[in-house]
């Protein structure tokens, strides 16, 4: 029997307090509005930036559905709706791509203004919620909120992909991989032949190795305190992998030694001060550009030495690799699909949807790159 039109009761992990666990609920999933698409969650991988949520390290209100790494079936439609129908394999967008607003039609740049990322509301576009759960309003995440069954997202926020890809792996490409490697290939835009270094080796860190790869790199310095990382680094490309205990002296320091007098590219995926200072000052200091993936607390600010940046190294950031997601993400599926690059080596764990809490201790204990959670 069809659900288009009526209310789903289904299971979604919900988050009523900070730096507590999930608990496993059944809520109430509306149906879609216009211009909005629900969506029968299939795989979401579990991402750092969903942990800093439940820390409070970045700031949204609850209760809330997190989750923004994931894919799915396309269970209905709101009215209006033209780029995607019911049964279509689709991808989740946290970046959303309106394609009206001044920075979809810019050609740099994919924050698009009706991005729910920036400073989070965790509602839909008309204010709302589309969730409900023991008769309170639940809010979303990112616009995306995968940690659920159904899930319902605006238009922008999807995408149709190829109808043979595997979900349980190209979900990835909805956060970690496109994140990692767009920050390699399209943000730093690494050259052939160049050095690169990248600190923090977790699911994002080890696609920017990937990126930094596949764009020629001749060296790829990997820097990370947990050693374990080390193997899969290598794996994906890296040449080098330091861990900053192992030296006495600041690490931005022994890079330089490393690629006399300093890389040609260097990339934070911690989301630390120290470490966005160490990949700024580890970049050569005329010519380096640094790109800042990782997202500090949101309450301090960082203050650094003009000089670092006076004698011409290049300062950036990006969010999910500077890709604008309608666009770019069925052709980052397509090009997994043929063969391009590797999903495998990130995922360590794969557990069924009720294990969250445990996917989360995880990642918390360094024992995990991504965890994918299937429904
Ligand atoms: N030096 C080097 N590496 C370090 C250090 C250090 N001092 N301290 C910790 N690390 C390593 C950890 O051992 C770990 O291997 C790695 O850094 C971090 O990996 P994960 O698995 O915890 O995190 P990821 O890869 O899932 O996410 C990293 C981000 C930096 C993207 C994330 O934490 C973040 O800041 N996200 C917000 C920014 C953003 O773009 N959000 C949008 C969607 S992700
Ligand atoms: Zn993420
Ligand atoms: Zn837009």
């Amino acid at each position: 029997m069809s659900t288009a039109g009526k209310i789903i009761k289904c299971k979604a992990a919900v988050l009523w307090e900070l730096k507590k666990p999930f608990s496993i609920e059944e809520v109430e999933v509306a149906p879609p509005k216009a211009s909005e698409v629900r969506i029968k969650m299939v795989a979401t991988g579990l991402c750092r930036t969903d942990d800093h949520m439940i820390s409070g390290q970045l700031a949204l209100p609850l209760p809330v559905i997190l989750g923004h790494e994931a894919a799915g079936i396309v269970e209905s439609i709101g009215e209006e709706v033209t780029t995607v129908k019911p049964g279509d394999k689709v991808i989740l967008l946290f970046l959303p791509q309106c394609g009206k607003c001044a920075v979809c039609n810019h050609p740099e740049g994919n924050i698009c203004l009706k991005n729910d990322v920036i400073v989070p509301r965790g509602t839909m576009q008309d204010g709302t919620t589309r969730f409900t759960c023991r008769g309170k309003p639940v809010y979303h995440f990112f616009n995306t909120s995968s940690f659920s069954e159904y899930s319902v997202v605006d238009e922008t926020s999807v995408v149709q992909i190829d109808p043979a890809s595997p979900l349980e792996k190209v979900c990835l490409i909805g956060c970690a991989f496109s994140t990692g490697y767009g920050s390699a290939v399209n943000v730093a835009k690494v050259t052939k032949g160049s050095t690169c270094a990248v600190f923090g080796l977790g699911g994002v860190g080890l696609c920017v190795v990937m990126g930094c790869k596949a764009a020629g790199a001749a060296r790829i310095i990997a820097v990370d305190p947990n050693k374990y990382k080390f193997a899969k680094a290598q794996e994906v490309g890296a040449t080098e992998c330091i861990s900053p205990q192992d030296f006495k002296k600041p690490i931005h320091e022994v890079v330089k030694e490393m690629s006399g007098g300093g890389v040609d590219f260097s990339f934070e995926v911690v989301g630390q001060h120290d470490t966005i200072v160490s990949a700024l000052s580890c970049c050569h200091k005329a010519y380096g550009v640094s790109v800042i993936i990782g997202a500090p607390p949101s309450s301090e600010d960082l203050r650094i030495d003009p000089t670092l940046l006076l004698t011409g190294r290049t300062w950036k950031g990006a969010i999910f690799g500077g890709y604008k997601g309608k666009d770019s993400v069925p052709k980052l599926v397509a090009d997994f699909m043929a063969k391009k690059f590797p999903l495998d080596s990130i995922i360590t764990h794969v557990l069924p949807f009720e294990k969250i809490n445990e996917g989360f201790d995880l990642l918390r204990s360094g024992k995990s790159i991504r965890t994918i959670l299937t429904f």
